[in-house]
């Protein structure tokens, strides 16, 4: 009987001690809040203005995108041009894109997929749509390995 009693005090002690937070893990969360980290992962993609219209990446680059047709079902090529200040079509950027539906996230997702570029300095995309409904395609512009804008075209099929 004493055995037995003695056994479940030490249990219980163990239970105890893996219970409280390790020293270690709440000093990194602390940290953490104070210097403001954002959650890995945590992006705001813009919602841009429509087809052939100027947007702003940065202070050195615009761009326009319009689609090869209007978007149905089937593939449609995503084109985007770059200007520079002086109103050159330039390609500074690697860009790619990410398509899905918004309505049920996840069921289309097309993974990340890098743009082409083609002579006259276009960036393509092939968008696939597979069924009608809500449609976007996440954009990413990134400089030296750093995303420097992200933004979200929608459209209906
Ligand atoms: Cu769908």
């Amino acid at each position: 009987m004493k055995i037995r009693a003695a056994g479940l005090i030490i249990l219980a002690l163990s239970l105890a001690a893996s219970a409280a937070p390790s020293p270690a893990a709440s000093a990194a969360a602390a940290q953490d809040q104070a210097t403001g980290i954002k959650t890995p992962g945590h992006i705001d993609w813009q919602p841009v203005a429509g087809p052939g219209k100027k947007i702003k990446i940065n202070d050195d680059y615009i761009f326009t995108y319009e689609f090869s047709q209007r978007p149905q079902m089937g593939t449609v090529i995503l084109i985007i041009k770059v200007f520079d200040k002086k109103g050159a079509q330039v390609v500074p950027f690697a860009l790619s894109g990410r398509t899905d539906m918004p309505s049920m996230r996840g069921a289309h997702d097309s993974g990340e997929v890098v743009f082409r570029t083609n002579r006259v300095n276009n960036y393509l995309l092939p968008v696939n749509v597979v069924m009608p409904g809500d449609w976007e395609v996440r954009i990413t512009f990134s400089l030296n390995d750093k995303a420097v804008f992200h933004g979200s075209i929608r459209f209906d099929v």
